[in-house]
């Protein structure tokens, strides 16, 4: 008989469609044992949930997220709402004794992610942190061939996220409000930059030397309570006074690895001519990786150990069942790519693995994980604002 694992998802708005699209659609592609039930899902907006529930397959809805994560009904709290309620949400279930599925970063503050940590630690429950670009297939593929070597010896980790949808027309979002979001595009995309250099060189940042955080657009137009997390801003009710921006539009540093190696990172939500390019070159002394989620079924290897007359870029099509490309058995033939939506599908797939005892195909960040690259982007604050390096050790 299979398990099930009832899940209350709390956010319906990006992050909500992406989950729930997940848990929809993980039974039909991978075998998973527990099954996932759409149990509940919870916003602030008891009209606008309705029709999320129905949309999605959500058995129930529920404006109040505390009743529902003390809920008996309820295994799984999967957190998709603003980073400013992740720790109180997170802990709250945990003290119920729910497993916890949370969105990236862990938290708006180092302080409200070092409290999740130790509420888990308190805990016999799991936790999972959704960054998922580790289960983009060329990712997940570049992290193994580090893995076995294929690199060598890390010199150089070149990571950035370029977005274009922050420009002066987006009004006064949850994401541009500090007390609220913690940071702009340096905890919203430096997160998944940081991760993503700590999964696949498989090292940790051992300090930041230097960085830059900047607000390009001060004052935006206020809006109505109907914009929620949508990042494009598109039909939130617009107003004609403005409100001051409180976090960065774009966060640059530069870093040292535990290896030995240096790395640069750039985050921005004003890199025009951008619009998802999340993008990382790890370089070795065997040879060097790079990837770019525009071109997410693309991985380019250059192989110092082949033939110097050959020796060359190549792009990797991972897409390829059979071939120990992860995740593809999972899905279509050869060359059948993949999108956004399934790097998701294929996290749910690993936490369903996890809570049945089971392995995830390539390591799942928990909070303590998270808690790491929490710590590099305070690290990275503090260098700015201090002009000065900032050892991770003195956090
Ligand atoms: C907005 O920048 C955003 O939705 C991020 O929050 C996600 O993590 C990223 O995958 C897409 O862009």
């Amino acid at each position: 008989m299979t398990e099930q694992v009832r899940i209350a998802l709390l956010g319906s708005k990006f992050m909500g469609r992406a989950h729930s699209n997940a848990w929809l659609k993980v039974g039909k592609f991978f075998p998973v044992d527990p099954e996932p039930v759409l149990h509940t899902v919870v916003a602030r907006d008891a009209d606008e949930l309705a029709g999320f529930a129905q949309r999605w397959g959500w058995r129930n809805t529920s404006t109040d997220w505390l009743q529902t994560v003390r809920d008996n009904a309820i295994d799984l709290v999967d957190i998709g709402t603003p980073n400013h309620v992740h720790a109180g949400q997170a802990i709250a279930a945990l003290e119920a004794g729910k497993h916890v599925a949370c969105e990236k970063p862990l938290a708006g503050t180092l302080q409200d992610a070092q409290s999740m940590v130790d509420a888990a630690a308190a805990s016999q429950a799991r936790t999972f942190v959704w960054f998922n670009y580790r289960r983009v297939p060329a990712v997940a593929l570049a992290h193994r061939l580090v893995r076995d070597g294929a690199l060598g010896r890390i010199y150089h980790a070149r990571a950035a996220y370029l977005q274009s949808w922050g420009g002066p027309d987006v009004p006064l979002l949850w994401r541009f409000q500090g007390d609220i979001a913690g940071s702009g595009a340096h905890g919203d995309l430096n997160a998944h930059l940081i991760d993503a250099v700590r999964f696949v060189t498989g090292e940790e940042i051992v300090s930041v030397e230097g960085a830059i955080e900047h607000t390009f657009i001060e004052e935006r137009q206020l809006v109505g309570d109907d914009a929620g997390g949508e990042i494009s801003g598109a039909g939130a009710g617009r107003s004609s006074t403005t409100g001051r921006s409180t976090v960065d539009d774009a966060v640059l540093f530069l870093a040292r690895l535990s290896g030995g190696g240096v790395a640069s990172f750039e985050a921005t939500r004003l890199a025009t001519g951008y619009h998802n390019a999340n993008r990382f070159e790890i370089h070795g002394d065997r040879g060097a990786l790079r990837f770019d989620f525009e071109r997410m079924n693309e991985l380019g290897f250059y192989d110092l150990s082949a033939d110097p007359a050959v020796q060359g870029w190549a792009t990797i099509d991972v897409t390829r069942g059979g071939d120990g490309h992860p995740y593809a058995d999972a899905w279509w033939p050869n060359g059948h790519v993949l999108g956004y939506e399934h790097s998701f599908i294929n996290q749910a797939a690993d936490i369903l693995a996890v809570l049945g005892g089971g392995e995830p195909l390539v390591p799942l960040p928990d909070f303590g994980d998270a808690l790491r690259t929490q710590c590099v982007l305070q690290a990275a604050i503090e260098s700015a604002r201090n002009r000065g390096p900032v050892s991770l050790a003195e956090l």
